[in-house]
């Protein structure tokens, strides 16, 4: 048997893509600012213009999920982190936005087998949300070392648990849960 754990060394291969909220930009760009500061500190090019990170700005946390997904679905990416900043003070509605972008976050993922890091800071004044964009600490700094660790992780599991049994043209067992390690299936391409 084996224990799987994601890694933070072996970075060169790996693609990302990161949504980020306009609305409360004053936070976003932060948290942005400490994610690209981690992805560098540990051997990823955060430059645009490079081959490792890709950026896509959107008007404000509830239109993340969907762009998540469409990046998500493209199987460009080892993992899409999902910058945002929602403020209780500022909105009547700040639960149904919170509780849409998270639903959203989550069935991203879970639909396309692509960790969706959350990375979505909800807090109850601006205050709190700037102490943790950078005044404190910086959560962005922590999401991508998620978004590190998940990408390795699933690497890891993709090749460790897929390739054996394609490899051996066996079928997998009858309890191989199949759905804990993403969308793939014994016929995908992905292991041919
Ligand atoms: N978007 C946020 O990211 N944070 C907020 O606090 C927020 N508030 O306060 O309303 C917010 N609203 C915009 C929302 O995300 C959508 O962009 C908008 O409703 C258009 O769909």
């Amino acid at each position: 048997m084996a224990v799987f754990e994601g890694t933070f060394t072996q970075t060169e291969p790996l693609r990302f893509a990161l949504v980020i909220g306009r609305f409360n930009d004053l936070v976003t760009v932060k948290l942005l600012e400490g994610c690209q500061d981690c992805l560098k500190r540990h051997g990823v090019d955060p430059n645009p213009h490079g081959n490792q990170v890709d950026y896509v700005w959107v008007p404000g946390s509830f239109e993340v999920p969907l762009v998540a997904r469409q990046l998500a679905l493209s199987h460009r990416y080892d993992a899409i982190i999902c910058l945002g900043a929602v403020i209780r003070g500022q909105t009547p509605h700040f639960d149904y936005v919170s509780s849409e972008v998270a639903k959203g976050i989550a069935a991203a993922s879970f639909q396309t087998g692509v960790p969706v890091i959350f990375g979505i800071l909800t807090v109850d004044t601006m205050q709190q949300a700037l102490e943790r964009a950078g005044i404190k600490s910086n959560h962005g700094w922590e999401y991508a070392m998620n978004a590190l660790e998940m990408a390795s992780l699933m690497r890891q599991l993709r090749s460790n648990l897929a390739e054996p049994y394609a490899r051996n043209n066996q079928s997998l067992p009858a309890s191989f849960p199949s759905a804990t390690i993403g969308n793939f299936s014994p016929e995908s391409e992905e292991l041919s």
